[in-house]
C-alpha cells in the first residue's frame, strides 16, 4: 500500500457515521451535484478539547484557542465579519485576486492539484478559478458544515470543476486525500489566517506546507499588513457588534459542548492593536468577580480579568519574507492594494526542500 493510499483509508469519505440530520442533508445535497464532489472526512475535532479549554482556564493568563470560534455560528458570524465596512481585509484582498488572477495564474501553473487552505465560504477562490483552471480543487477546512456547502455552492457555478474536500485542522500535521501521481500541486492559503498563529507556530505550519508541495512547488498567501491602529481597532471592535458576538460566541459553544455555565452577558469584548508585537489581541472580559464551571471544574475570575482568544499578526513585506524563508520558501512575487494594506505573496519552495 503507498503512502498515499494509506491516508486515504485514514478518512470517511462522504457519509461519516455519525451526521446531523442538516449535516447529512447537505451531504446528500452534495451527492446529487453531478459527480464532481468528493468528501473526505479527517474528524478534526481533537477528542482532547475538553482538556486544551480546562488549561487555557487553568493558567494564570487564561487563554482559549481562536479555532474554538468556528462551529457552524461561529463561521456564520465570521462571514458576517467579511462583510462589515470597517473589516477592510476581505475586500482589499479580493480586489488584488480580481486585478493581478493572470499574472498568479502565470506564476502558480494551471492544471495543477489547487488546496486551499482555511477555505471557508470559497469566495476568494471563486475570483481565481478562471485564471487558474486547476485540474483538481482540494478545499480544506476544519467545519464540516461550512465545507460541504460551500464545495456544493461552488460545483453549482463550475459543474466541471472535480472537488475534493477535506474535513481537517490545518494548524496541526494533517492528512489530505491526495493520489500517488499527483505531482504538481499549488496551495492557496487567503485571508491572513496565517496571523492567527504566533510566529514560531506559522512558520511551522508553513514548513508542514511546504513539505507537503515539494521543491518546486508555490503557495499564493494572503497576509494582512501593519497599518494606523485607528483602522485595525474598528476593524476588529465594529460598530455592529458582529465581532464581539464572534468572540462570545465561544462562551456558548463552551457551555453546549463542554457543559459549560459561562453567562455571555457578564463577559465583554476587546480588540486592541499591540504594536510592538505587531498583533491584533482579541480578549473576553470579565465584567464581575464571578466563579464559572466548566465540565465540573470551576473557575475564578476578578472584574476585569481577559481570558485572550485571538491574535491576529500583522507582517510587513519583508518581515514576512525572512518568516516564509526560514520555513523553506524563496520570495517569488507580492501585489498590495494601492493604500497599502494588504498583501497576496507567491512564494515558491525552495530546493534544499526536496525529498521532504
Ligand atoms: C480568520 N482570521 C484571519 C481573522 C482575522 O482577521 O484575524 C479572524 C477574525 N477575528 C476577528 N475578526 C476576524
Amino acid at each position: 500500500m503507498t503512502q498515499f493510499s494509506a491516508l486515504q483509508r485514514s478518512a470517511t469519505e462522504l457519509f461519516p457515521q455519525e451526521t446531523t440530520d442538516r449535516e447529512a442533508a447537505s451531504a446528500r445535497r452534495s451527492l446529487q451535484t453531478p459527480g464532481s464532489i468528493r468528501f473526505f472526512d479527517y474528524r478534526p475535532t481533537p477528542a482532547d478539547v475538553r482538556a486544551e479549554v480546562l488549561e487555557g482556564l487553568g493558567l494564570p493568563a487564561k487563554r482559549l484557542s481562536p479555532k474554538l470560534f468556528y462551529d457552524q455560528r461561529g463561521s456564520q458570524l465570521f462571514d458576517a465579519i467579511t462583510e462589515l465596512p470597517e473589516y477592510y481585509p476581505t475586500r482589499t484582498e479580493i480586489g488584488i485576486l480580481r486585478e493581478y488572477g493572470s499574472q498568479m495564474a502565470d506564476l502558480l501553473g494551471r492544471d495543477n492539484v489547487l488546496i486551499e487552505l482555511g477555505s471557508g465560504s470559497s469566495l476568494k477562490i471563486q475570483t481565481l478559478l478562471a485564471a487558474l483552471q486547476p485540474s483538481v480543487y482540494m478545499p480544506v477546512d476544519i467545519s464540516k458544515e461550512h465545507l460541504l456547502e460551500s464545495a456544493h455552492a461552488l460545483a453549482e457555478r463550475f459543474p466541471d470543476l472535480s472537488i475534493r474536500a477535506a474535513c481537517a485542522d490545518y494548524s496541526a500535521p494533517f492528512k489530505l486525500p491526495l493520489e500517488p501521481d499527483w505531482t504538481d500541486l499549488a496551495a492557496f492559503f487567503p485571508g491572513s489566517s496565517i496571523g492567527n498563529f504566533d510566529p514560531e507556530e506559522a512558520r511551522r505550519l508553513l514548513g508542514r506546507v511546504a513539505g507537503l508541495l515539494g521543491a518546486g512547488g508555490r503557495l499564493l498567501i494572503g497576509v494582512d499588513l501593519p497599518k494606523d491602529p485607528a483602522i485595525l481597532n474598528a476593524a476588529y471592535d465594529d460598530a455592529q457588534g458582529i465581532t464581539a458576538a464572534f468572540n462570545l460566541n465561544l462562551l456558548t459553544r463552551i457551555n453546549r459542548e463542554l457543559d459549560g455555565h459561562f453567562d455571555p452577558n457578564a463577559f465583554r469584548h476587546r480588540a486592541f492593536f499591540n504594536i510592538e508585537r505587531s498583533r491584533v489581541e482579541m480578549h473576553l472580559v470579565s465584567r464581575i468577580e464571578q466563579q464559572v464551571e466548566v465540565a465540573g471544574e470551576r473557575f475564578d475570575f476578578r472584574a476585569g480579568e481577559t481570558i485572550h482568544t485571538e491574535n491576529s499578526y500583522k507582517y510587513g513585506i519583508d518581515t514576512f519574507h525572512r518568516l516564509a524563508g526560514a520555513a523553506g520558501f524563496v520570495a517569488e512575487k507580492v501585489w498590495t492594494d494601492e493604500q497599502g494594506l494588504f498583501s497576496v505573496h507567491c512564494l515558491r519552495v525552495g530546493e534544499e526542500r526536496s525529498g521532504s
